[in-house]
């Protein structure tokens, strides 16, 4: 099989990248390990900023968000028995959209569907060949059967624990990372949200997020050590610490129900660069990840879509390379930013074991300052609304 780009991945990077390049008059072959289902029914982001939305219509994906989504124009933070708002609107002019990363995916696989455009499902062992050559490719096994793709651009869009990164040389890769001494504990109940903005709590029993993904479904998480495993946590245990974490008037109008979905994700930072290696380019996940404290990980997949979508436009438009050239310290440049949001928000509202006195006392000053100041609030805002691509 030949295609001009291989997409190695079929979660929201790979599926958006092939979408945009369709709508080029690109073609592009997604391999995907799982099944579609199984990508759907994993529950992950759940807020997107005006850049993605924006892509989203270029890629002609986005009727159901318009409809189903629901733009929210600000977040209300609440710590020490204290609690505030943040003012997107008012500060930067702009707003977020909540809508669920699983919707995002399920329109991009419909599109992909109905353009007929190909997706190879269950593969396995992908190899890929030749990133630093003039004519790459990649191998795979599906159905117990060998296959090839050459392509002239392989896109590694598959998450964390793809092959993709790893297929670049160790000695030219750059990797930093953080690890969170904790992680989120996260449910899913079909239940009304519990306000109809986001909640981010700072309580001294540690963090909780208040967040939903339309009027009946609401999306919850709190912060947990690192050694809880998910059977560890009933329904009711979960409803019980989260609304200790809760000032008591929400608490009181929380609606509990069953769990649809309930899981526990590790928090980390983690950047590799360089994110492109001869003609193989890496996108979202497979690149960097971030605490989804800030909301940015979807958010900062969705900025490398649009400059390696553009420069490989570029480049079968006009035969320029400047743009695949430029790629990855472009894709650095804002992943970066969006790195040290969700660094120093997630140090904001999370409680560390090994926090001092003074250290706590230092937070509940740095919420305050965000409380009482504009500039701050405005850094915020600019911040979690989205900087510029
Ligand atoms: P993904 O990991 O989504 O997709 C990669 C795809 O590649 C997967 O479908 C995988 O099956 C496939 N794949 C892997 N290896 C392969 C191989 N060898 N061959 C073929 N296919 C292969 N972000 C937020 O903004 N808010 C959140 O609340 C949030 N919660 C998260 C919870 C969890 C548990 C995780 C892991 C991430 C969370 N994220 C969150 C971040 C998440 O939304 C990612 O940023 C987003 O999924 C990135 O999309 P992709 O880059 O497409 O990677
Ligand atoms: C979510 O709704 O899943 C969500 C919202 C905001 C975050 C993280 C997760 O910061």
């Amino acid at each position: 099989m030949r295609t001009q780009v291989a997409i190695i991945g079929g979660g929201p990077s790979g599926l958006l990248l092939g979408q945009l390049l369709h709508r080029r008059g690109i073609d592009a072959v997604v391999l995907e390990r799982k099944t579609r289902d199984y990508v759907l029914g994993r529950i992950r982001a759940g807020v997107l900023e005006q850049g993605l939305v924006k892509l989203l219509e270029e890629a002609g994906v986005a009727d159901r968000l318009h409809a189903e989504g629901h733009e929210h124009d600000g977040t209300l933070v609440v710590y020490n028995g204290t609690s505030f708002r943040v003012d997107f609107r008012e500060q930067t002019g702009s707003a977020v959209v909540v809508y669920g990363q699983t919707e995002v995916t399920r329109d991009l696989y419909d599109a992909r569907q109905a353009a007929g455009l190909r997706t190879e499902f269950e593969v396995e062992d992908v190899v890929i060949h030749g990133a630093d050559t003039a004519a790459p490719y990649v191998t795979y096994i599906r159905d117990g059967a060998e296959r090839r793709i050459d392509c002239d651009f392989i896109a590694g869009c598959d998450g964390f624990h793809g092959v993709s990164r790893k297929s670049i040389p160790e000695h030219l890769r750059r990797e930093y990372e953080k690890v969170y001494p904790f992680g989120w504990l996260g449910i899913l109940s079909e239940t009304p949200p519990v306000a109809d903005e986001l909640i981010y709590a700072n309580s001294e029993r540690g963090f909780a997020l208040c967040s939903m993904r339309n009027d009946h479904l609401s999306r919850y998480y709190i912060q947990c050590p690192m050694t809880d495993r998910v059977e560890d946590w009933s329904d009711e245990a979960f409803w019980a610490e989260l609304k200790r974490r809760l000032p008591p008037e929400v608490a009181d109008r929380l609606v509990t129900g069953p769990s649809i979905e309930k899981s526990i994700a590790p928090l980390r930072s983690f950047v590799t660069e360089p994110m492109r290696w001869g003609r193989l380019f890496l996108c979202g996940d497979a690149a960097h990840i971030v605490p989804p404290t800030g909301a940015k990980g979807l958010n900062t997949a969705a900025s490398d879509v649009n400059y390696l979508y553009r420069a490989l436009a570029e480049y079968y438009d006009s035969g320029s390379e400047a743009g695949i050239d430029a790629y990855s310290e472009r894709a650095l440049a804002r992943i970066w930013k969006a790195e040290r949001f969700s660094w120093w928000f997630s140090g904001l509202m999370h409680r560390f074991p090994d926090q001092s006195p003074f250290d706590v006392k230092m937070q509940a000053a740095d919420l305050g300052f965000l409380k009482d100041s504009e500039a701050q609030k405005r850094a915020f805002a600019e911040n979690y609304v989205g900087l510029p691509y």
